[in-house]
């Protein structure tokens, strides 16, 4: 049985010594999990930039004067190269990000096919679209998807400051046709957009009281893109980051806790805390949607280094 968490229990858990936290993290996440084991995804942007929303921190809204150039959606070969690469790196997942409102009709169709590509690769495949409908929901299914990402990026109160021109809510009705059709859920946000531990605790209690536990939950560091309204936000506390990291792996036991975005800016001992505290999943590739990752070089130093395997 699914455990309710309230904000106050989450918050005593996160206000405990810093020892006290990961141990308890470490102790939930070594009872689920080989510890030592990282599930890896890699990254396709299908479609970049252009995007009619206003959500703060992406490089990809082209109501940001000065983001990225957009560019048309990608041809079915991109994929095929793509899914070959992420199966020769020993990739698990290939998730394909396309920088919509929502995805129109043809765009489903090339989206179902792509997927198809993926599979065909014996790689699990993630798309994330922006808003579905249920009928958009059930295509994907049938075209065999595997996960949908769709984070809620920050807490409810806080993600009016952060994106003006859809709700929380929207969000949650999306998940909520995604988990009926019988879509595995990836869902997340994003930490240090100026937001206080507050917000972070209660992101967390909110994906947590989901009808269930998204299998998959991206934490994501801010990269402060530029010409973005927070390109000038103070950095974050990395104790908070690894704190939330650990509340994140004690709420949502069984998920996979993905440490997201941000990598490239985090030392190897931040990195480490957070695989300590129970992050068990990374985007493995020299580059993100639009940003850099932590290169594919460092990554093998550093899981040899902690002796990490891939899973
Ligand atoms: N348009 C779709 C949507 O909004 O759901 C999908 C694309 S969006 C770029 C995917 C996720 O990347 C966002 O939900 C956010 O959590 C993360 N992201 C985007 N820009 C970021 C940034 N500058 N720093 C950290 N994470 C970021
Ligand atoms: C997620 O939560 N993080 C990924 C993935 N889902 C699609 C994207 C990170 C994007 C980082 C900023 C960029 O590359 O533009
Ligand atoms: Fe568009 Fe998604 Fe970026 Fe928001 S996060 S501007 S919806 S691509």
């Amino acid at each position: 049985m699914k455990k309710t968490w309230t904000y106050d229990k989450a918050k005593t858990l996160f206000d405990l010594p810093f020892n006290d936290l990961l141990y308890k993290a470490h102790t939930v996440y070594r009872k689920n999990f080989n510890s030592n084991a990282i599930q890896i995804s890699t990254l396709l942007n299908i479609k970049k930039g252009g995007c009619s929303e206003d959500c703060a921190y992406c490089s990809q809204s082209a109501r940001h004067k000065g983001s990225v150039e957009p560019k048309r959606r990608v041809d079915l070969n991109t994929v095929r190269e793509a899914a070959k690469q992420a199966k020769l790196l020993n990739c698990s997942r290939l998730c394909m990000g396309a920088a919509w409102r929502s995805p129109t009709e043809p765009d489903m169709d090339a989206i179902c096919e792509m997927i198809q590509i993926v599979k065909s690769y014996g790689l699990e495949s993630c798309v994330t679209l922006g808003f579905l409908n249920e009928e958009q929901t059930n295509k994907l299914k049938n075209a065999g998807l595997d996960y949908y990402n769709h984070n809620i990026e920050t807490s409810p109160s806080y993600y009016e400051k952060i994106v003006t021109t859809h709700s929380f809510e929207d969000r949650l009705k999306t998940l909520e046709y995604v988990r009926n059709a019988g879509i595995k859920i990836c869902c997340g946000g994003i930490l240090g957009m100026g937001e206080a531990n507050e917000d972070r605790i209660r992101m967390l209690v909110v994906l947590t009281n989901l009808p269930s536990h998204p299998q998959s939950v991206p934490i994501n560091k801010l990269i402060p893109m530029p010409n973005t309204p927070l390109e000038m936000v103070p950095e974050m506390d990395a104790f908070d980051f690894i704190k939330t990291i650990a509340l994140a792996r004690i709420l949502l036991p069984l998920s996979d806790v993905r440490l997201s975005a941000g990598r490239s800016t985090m030392s190897d001992e931040m990195q480490a805390l957070c695989f300590f505290a129970g992050a068990n999943s990374i985007f493995y590739g020299d580059t993100l949607l639009t940003a850099k990752n932590q290169s594919m070089q460092q990554d093998e130093i550093l899981f040899n280094r902690l002796g990490l395997k891939k899973r």
